[in-house]
């Protein structure tokens, strides 16, 4: 791979964009120093943006080749100028006013072949929520990861696809209990998708209170009991909400034991 010719600051300022703006292509600087453009050569990938400062509005920054402009760009006399470079090729520029001194530079923007990698994907061994805590999720790519996102499918997302965030996902929800296995995907700006890298994770609830078994308790369970017990529903079946695992005590009756439970649960006090 080519090696990014840019100096340490402008560095420092990528990795810095990488972290706070990670949606975002790099911004590189380039300054003037006397009569000279610094760095004089700068490699970008497409998408990037570069951004000339300190023209002091005696020099431009105008693209072509011996001192004849091309007609990309031209600045004409300005302090900062910026311009987004999104297609690879060798753009070489000049100052219109000190050519002829030797005041030229050149972007060289290089298209983005390299896939980013997943470096960490783990989640808990067990669970006894539907909605797992993912415990690291992290990603590299030469140029910037840019999307992150996970999903129960290993087949690969598209770029664009719908569920790319721009931070890592913390936790996912799941449907149902049992072995789940999760597939962890990254892209970059250029639209390549890591391969995915996968964690399983053992779902399983904990059915206590769940009397009508739609996986979570509220006050409904309770209500259901309560018919129960005071006969005012006599079309409940008793035999499915035994079966379900609801029974809190283990006493093979729905009673208020149950209906305790239950509301201890939704008041928060379990
Ligand atoms: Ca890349
Ligand atoms: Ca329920
Ligand atoms: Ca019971």
């Amino acid at each position: 791979m080519k090696s990014l010719t840019v100096s340490i600051p402008i560095i420092i300022l990528i990795f810095l964009c990488s972290l706070t703006l990670q949606s975002h292509a790099a911004i590189v600087e380039v300054t003037v120093i006397g009569f000279s453009f610094s760095p004089n050569s700068v490699t970008i990938y497409e998408g990037d943006t570069v951004t000339w400062k300190n023209l002091f509005y005696a020099h431009t920054t105008t693209s072509g080749t011996s001192c004849t402009p091309d007609g990309k760009w031209d600045s004409s006399y300005v302090d900062t100028f910026s311009r987004i470079f999104n297609e690879a090729g060798t753009y070489p520029y000049f100052c219109i006013a000190h050519c002829n001194h030797g005041m030229t530079g050149v972007i060289i923007v290089i298209k983005d072949n390299i896939v980013p990698v997943i470096t960490g994907f783990t989640l808990p061994a067990t669970s006894d929520s539907l909605t797992v805590s993912i415990i690291s999720f992290t990603a590299t790519d030469n140029a910037g990861v840019t999307g992150y996102m996970v999903t129960e499918s290993s087949n690969p997302p598209s770029a664009t696809a719908a569920g790319w965030s721009n931070t890592p996902q913390t936790t996912y929800a799941f449907n149902s209990e049992g072995t789940k296995t999760l597939f962890a995907w990254a892209k970059d700006a250029a639209g390549n998708v890591s391969a995915g890298k996968s964690a399983a994770v053992i779902i399983a609830l904990n059915h206590m209170g769940d009397i009508n078994s739609d996986l979570t308790v509220n006050l409904q369970d309770a209500i259901i009991v309560l018919q129960i017990l005071t006969r005012l529903n006599p079309d409940v079946d008793y035999s499915k909400y035994l079966a379900s695992g609801a029974d809190v005590d283990g006493d093979n009756k729905m009673g208020f034991s149950e209906v305790i439970y239950i509301l201890q649960k939704v008041a928060g006090f379990r």
